[in-house]
């Protein structure tokens, strides 16, 4: 077996999947790179109107080769599509709901009129299956926003519903300063697949309940949960109504616990790479939609925080770490000023897994494109045999490595017993 093969095969068993540096510069690879952003959605205008249309449907996808989920996808995409806009644009967004559970629209960071803020029973009703619902407000204030669905909100957006919102400024301070020509969109979440399937399948099975309910007219308040005061509420349970909660359907044990974080839906290695060139400046709007913390990590450079939730900061400032908690979005300007293939990942190194291996999750790279050939040949510069010295291997202190039955490229291909590891002796 060669080395590739090995490393494509054996590996499999303890580690997630991995990639050589010249796969990251190959023609495929740059190729399919704006497939890794989120695409950005056609309006039609319609007077003074720009006219949107999301759609939202149930679709099997693939964060990861190899491994898919059923997700909740607007415009079959995951996330949705990249709403971009300009300062005070009239934005209208027909949504049409083709699933057979209900949901909202909420315009995260948008100074909406409160009756377009997507929020079921407190500025409108659910949008149901089969309906629709148009959202109409001005574009403000400017910078790099998320929407997402309100409705049963823990399991709808991890399991897709969300998508970025750019609002872009004609007088853009940080274009001015910085210069840069390419930006890029970079949306966080995290996903426990299990629970999603099993809520997923629970609200479908109730939806289906409350449906037939409604058609015969015997849908009461208490099948919501949503009740006209405090009294109806205390009414209702004088008369043996049991709120959800009081149920205990689920402990604090059963919340979701992530098992796939995505970068633009995509876990590594199928994650987008930062093209970059010596010299460049590049944008990257990072946004979190999900419900767990990051600490963005870049190698090599120190990048600019140029905005805070869109807001563009007075002072710029510098820093290689960024932590992007939960609704959060930062602005970053990189410079490319040192040549090579970046990492740029979670410093919780829990979420650079794929249910549980590593290497997963948010890694990605930051890529230049103007690395000459010679550099990607990673043997060149790690030495030309990769398992070049396992057999002279000494092992540390307390192992017991030094046991010349053992050899390590049996072990390593398979052929061999896994060794007597003696720490705890
Ligand atoms: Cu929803």
């Amino acid at each position: 077996m060669d080395r590739r093969k090995f490393l494509a095969t054996g590996a499999l068993s303890t580690a997630g999947v991995v990639f050589f540096p010249g796969d990251l510069l190959a023609k495929e690879a740059k190729l399919n790179a704006p497939s890794k952003f989120p695409d950005p959605i056609p309006f039609k205008k319609v007077g003074e109107w720009k006219e949107f249309e999301l759609y939202l449907d149930i679709k099997i996808h693939e964060p990861a080769p190899g491994f898919q989920y059923h997700t909740l996808a607007f415009n079959d995409m995951i996330p949705g599509p990249e709403i971009r806009v300009q300062y005070g644009d009239k934005v209208r967004v027909k949504f049409k709901n083709k699933t057979g559970l209900n949901h909202t629209i909420h315009w995260h960071g948008i100074h909406v009129p409160w009756r377009m803020d997507g929020v079921p029973f407190v500025t409108q009703l659910p949008v149901m299956p089969d309906n629709e619902f148009v959202y109409e407000f001005e574009a403000k204030p400017v910078g790099t926003h998320f929407y997402h669905c309100h409705w049963g909100t823990l399991m709808h957006m991890q399991a897709g519903m969300y998508g970025s919102l750019i609002i872009e400024d004609p007088n853009d301070p940080i274009k001015k300063q910085f210069n840069y020509e390419r930006e890029y969109t970079l949306v966080y979440s995290s996903h426990d697949v299990n629970f999603i399937r099993t809520e997923m399948n629970r609200m479908l099975t109730r939806m289906k309940e409350r449906s037939y309910l409604m058609k015969e007219g015997r849908f009461e308040h208490e099948r919501w949960s949503v009740f006209d005061n405090r009294k109806q509420l205390e009414e209702s349970m004088k008369n043996g109504y049991e709120p959800p909660y009081a149920l205990s359907r689920r402990s604090p044990a059963n919340l979701p616990e992530s098992n796939w974080f995505t970068v633009n839906g995509k876990s590594y290695p199928d994650t987008p790479y930062l093209f970059i060139k010596s010299r460049e400046k590049i944008r990257v709007r990072l946004i979190n939609a999900g419900s767990v913390d990051h600490h963005l990590h870049l190698h090599g450079h120190d990048f600019w925080m140029v905005a805070d939730d869109g807001i563009p900061l007075p002072q710029p400032w510098q820093r290689n770490t960024v932590p992007l908690t939960p609704g959060k979005t930062y602005d970053i300007i990189i410079e490319g000023n040192n040549r090579g293939i970046w990492t740029f990942h979670d410093h919780d190194t829990r979420k650079v897994t794929n249910n549980g291996l590593y290497p997963g999750g948010n890694l990605l790279a930051l890529v230049y494109e103007d690395l000459p050939p010679e550099e990607l040949i990673i043997s060149k510069h790690s030495g030309n045999d990769m398992f070049k010295g396992m057999d002279n291997m000494e092992g540390h202190e307390g192992m017991d490595m030094k046991d010349k039955s053992m050899d390590m490229k049996k072990m390593m291909f398979g052929e061999d017993k896994l060794p007597k590891i003696a720490l705890d002796e």
